[in-house]
């Protein structure tokens, strides 16, 4: 249907085993997802695309790990593994996805001081991407988001996705997740309580 589109969100090779920052199974969910490719009208990608020294890398803040947190100026903020750098092997999209029918690709976090988790806003939950106005202006009004990770850019991204008023169901069986601290069940609940269709 001309009103629907596919999110696919960061199938790229470091969220895959192997990766700098591996979701575990990340790899399994590419022949569903690209099940869904061939059968929805309109896909759109979304890209995790880094400067080298991000602010969201742990190598980026002396005496930091991977996985603390830490206080930013738009909130706290997960430090991770330096990840999908602008043009690296690691930013591209895993080798098996079906990606070429992709009528659009969102990059996000190549702004040096602040993360993107979701495809809409980036992590001051206040700087758009531009994807809802693409959306919008396209007659797209329900998205199913698929993808890596479930508890990180899926499900912030979903919940964006239902701010705009988008009809929004997160495909489980085609995401896998980071799970830092219960983060899994957190978002979970968080997505349901917010009208996102888990399925
Ligand atoms: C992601 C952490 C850092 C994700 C991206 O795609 O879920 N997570 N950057
Ligand atoms: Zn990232």
């Amino acid at each position: 249907m001309a009103d629907e589109a596919l999110v696919i969100i960061d199938l790229q090779n470091d969220f895959c085993p192997g990766g700098a920052l591996a979701v575990a199974g990340g790899d399994e969910i590419v022949p569903l997802v690209n099940d869904l490719i061939r059968r929805t009208e309109h896909v759109v990608l979304t890209q995790d695309w880094h400067p080298a020294g991000h602010s969201s890398f742990a190598s980026s803040h002396p005496g930091k790990q991977p996985f603390e947190t830490i206080d930013m100026p738009y909130g706290q903020q997960t430090l991770w593994p330096d990840h999908c750098i602008q043009g690296s092997l690691g930013s591209d999209f895993h080798s098996g996805l079906a990606w070429t029918k992709a009528e659009l690709v969102i990059r996000k976090g190549f702004r040096p001081e602040i993360d993107s988790y979701s495809a809409f806003f980036e992590n001051d939950h206040a700087t758009p991407t531009g994807l809802a106005g693409y959306l919008q202006e396209r007659g797209i009004d329900t998205l199913t988001l698929v993808g890596l990770a479930t508890d990180y850019c899926v499900a912030f991204s979903a919940l964006d996705a239902v701010k705009h008023g988008f009809h929004t169901t997160v495909r489980l069986d085609a995401c896998r997740g980071i799970d830092l601290n219960g983060s899994v069940e957190t978002m979970l609940n968080r997505m349901r309580d917010a009208g996102v269709t888990l399925a």
